[in-house]
């Protein structure tokens, strides 16, 4: 070869320059392909930011209601400015996770934008065998964040955890920028009971639908997905019915102690709704009869059983009003304030009310509940009704919420019924917490919060089994408050407890870990303003 080249290069003078042009070209063009390509393999090993994460630990985290399963790696996901969401599947949530971001840190955080990003949420849409409409799964790594759900109320759920992760303060790490640190690991969860409710009674003291949203929110943060509204009683009817106009036209106009009252219009109710349904919440209407009735029979004296002259009611007596059982009218009443309802109700329920009805002659009470649980069948509703109405002789698919009887509630498991748990002296939000208590009633109990949260709903009473439980509700009475700083300082924190009770499993229900997480709420309740009673039980921060 080399004596070729000698050869060669004997050959010509020129044919030697243009060798050596040759060779220097080849030489030139394999430093430069190779300096790049190395430069290449330097660009791809770098790190894209230097961060050194502190350890953080999931298990220790203050997630209300308690997950099912945690587990900690312990490290962290940085959120930051550079973080996006990818949310293809359930584009809302997405969006509704990026600006509850926003409101605690301030971050803009793009979603499916394909942007550069450090690290990345994503929402994703998960098959499964199994029908867990709620459950949810979180895995955190460092560059990572991936919730998975079977549906958008899942993912909604799910996105509800990672609020509660977010530290109200940007830690510091070596990051030359604002930083908050979620702690790394694994998540499994799903609701111990599909029913988690509030009860707002709207009837005593008329609630707003501006002061109803906000709290719906607070009830989504903590997985509440339901809403029930008593919306009718002695002393006032808070819903429009067009067919019935006077009903808000002169029941409408009072409330107990004598203030102006209120009710919604059927576009207001719409609109609360539809609030509702965008966090996943159900909203239940009741409409309290046979007893509980002095405003519409005020309204329209025909529909009166009581037998005494009606006048306005702004007491807080129960137990003295009645529907005449044995009117035609009253059931062509009541049929159309069924449908008017059902008609901008979405949800599968309807509220029949059916307590206290202590002037009704027990037959009537009887005969009263059998055909209203047919109205509201007939227009494709569950019915629901206070535990008394398994006095009567219903369909297995009607739900008692069981208050005060236990034997009700028993016979409705008999009768293969399910039951809501509101046990009045556990559940009753409208119970004082003690002798000193501001606001409330106290003819159940007193309620602190520690015996607010220490009982277990599939424990409660023998004979009511877990599978015959539909969920825990806790009702606000309203006899002794008018505006959400009353109402919130009767309702929180217990309501967060009674949140708990509903979602998470009977294994890891425990009282002193609860309080500690009660107390890390003291953040989100003071930023979202909400009154809340400030109990000895826990420690707050000054
Ligand atoms: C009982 S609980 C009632 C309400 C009162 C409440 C006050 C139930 C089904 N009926 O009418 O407002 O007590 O705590």
């Amino acid at each position: 070869m080399i004596i070729r080249i000698f050869g060669f290069e004997k050959k010509s003078y020129k044919m030697k320059k243009s060798f050596r042009v040759l060779k220097f070209s080849l030489v030139y063009f394999f430093t430069i392909a190779l300096f790049s390509i190395s430069i290449q393999a330097c660009k791809q090993q770098e790190p894209k930011e230097k961060i050194v994460y502190p350890s953080t630990d999931l298990v220790a985290a203050s997630i209300i209601p308690q997950p099912l399963k945690v587990k900690a790696t312990h490290s962290a996901f940085g959120l930051d400015t550079n973080t996006t969401i990818y949310s293809k599947d359930f584009d809302k949530i997405g969006a509704y996770l990026s600006e509850a971001i926003q409101e605690k840190t301030a971050l803009t955080i793009a979603i499916n934008k394909e942007v550069k990003s450090d690290r990345t949420i994503y929402i994703q849409q998960l098959e499964s065998n199994e029908n867990e409409k709620e459950g949810y799964t979180l895995n955190i790594s460092n560059d990572s964040l991936v919730l998975s759900a079977q549906t958008a109320e899942g993912a909604f759920r799910g996105v509800q955890t990672i609020r509660q992760l977010i530290p109200e303060l940007s830690n510091d790490t070596l990051a030359d920028h604002k930083m908050w640190l979620i702690p790394t690991g694994q998540i499994i969860d799903k609701p111990n009971f599909g029913y988690r409710g509030f009860m707002l009674d709207v009837a005593r003291h008329f609630f707003s639908v501006e002061e109803l949203k906000k709290q719906i929110d607070i009830l989504a943060y903590y997985k509440i997905n339901i809403l029930h509204l008593h919306l009718t009683d002695d002393q006032g009817w808070r819903i429009e019915i067009k067919s019935w106009p006077k009903l808000t036209e002169v029941g409408g106009l009072s409330e107990v102690d004598g203030g102006e009252g209120g009710f919604y219009t059927q576009e207001e109710y719409k609109e609360l709704v539809a609030y509702a349904a965008e966090r996943f919440i159900t909203i239940i209407p009741e409409v309290d009869m046979p007893g509980h009735t002095n405003t519409a029979s005020l309204s329209y004296p025909e529909l009166n059983g009581n037998g005494k002259k009606l006048k306005q009611y702004t007491g807080t007596r129960v137990g003295f009003s009645t529907f005449d059982a044995n009117k035609e009218v009253v059931y062509q009443f009541i049929d159309d304030v069924v449908r008017e309802i059902t008609a901008i109700t979405p949800g599968p329920y309807f509220h029949i009310g059916g307590d206290e009805s202590h002037v009704t002659k027990k037959k009537d009470y009887i005969h009263f509940v059998a055909k209203v649980e047919k109205i509201v069948q007939k227009h494709g509703k569950i019915m629901i009704g206070w535990d008394e109405i398994t006095q009567s002789s219903i369909d297995s698919t009607t739900i008692a919420q069981h208050w005060s009887e236990e034997k009700n509630a028993i016979k409705a498991v008999k009768n293969g019924l399910k039951v809501i748990l509101s046990p009045a002296k556990r559940a009753y939000l409208d119970m004082q917490y003690d002798k000193k208590s501001k606001y409330g009633l106290h003819w159940a109990a007193y309620i602190p919060v520690d015996t607010a949260y220490q009982w277990i709903p599939e424990m409660h009473i023998e004979g009511v089994p877990k599978e015959s439980i539909l969920g825990i509700e806790a009702p606000l009475w309203s006899e002794t408050i008018s505006n959400n700083e009353e109402l919130e300082y009767l309702a929180y924190p217990r309501l967060i407890g009674y949140a708990e009770l509903g979602w998470t499993s009977k294994e890891n229900l425990d009282w002193e870990h609860y309080k500690k997480r009660l107390k890390a709420q003291q953040y989100f309740l003071e930023s979202k303003d909400i009154k809340y009673y400030p109990t000895k039980l826990i420690d707050w921060k000054k």
